[in-house]
């Protein structure tokens, strides 16, 4: 009985190191005009919801510089954009309603 709940714990430990192979869920926060944080790295297979949560109202959009992803032209204040990475590489895009608001998105 020790023994298997020592087998057990060990089990769980290596599956919880393991949690690294699992996609994560990240956000990305659009407000005043900037995009929060302006560049984030994440893993391929990841999601990265870019989330509307201007509180001076605005409305914003993600485009890719390279068309990898975008989201529809103009979105508002508590709607989202969900992308579920697919390839690697290094994204800038941008809100193209406002110029210099612009992000980078790393995909290793
Ligand atoms: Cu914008």
């Amino acid at each position: 009985m020790k023994f298997l709940t020592s087998s057990l714990l060990a089990v769980m430990a290596v599956v919880s190191v393991g949690g690294t192979a699992f996609a994560k869920d990240y956000t990305v926060k659009m407000d005043k005009m900037k995009f929060i944080p302006a560049t984030l790295t994440v893993s391929k297979g990841d999601t990265v919801t870019f989330v509307n949560s201007d509180t001076t109202k605005q409305p914003h959009n993600v485009m890719a510089k390279d068309n990898s992803f975008k989201s529809k032209p103009v979105f508002m204040t508590g709607e989202k954009f969900v992308y579920k990475t697919t390839k690697a590489g290094k994204f800038d895009y941008a809100c193209t309603i406002h110029p210099g608001m612009n992000g980078t998105l790393i995909v290793k």
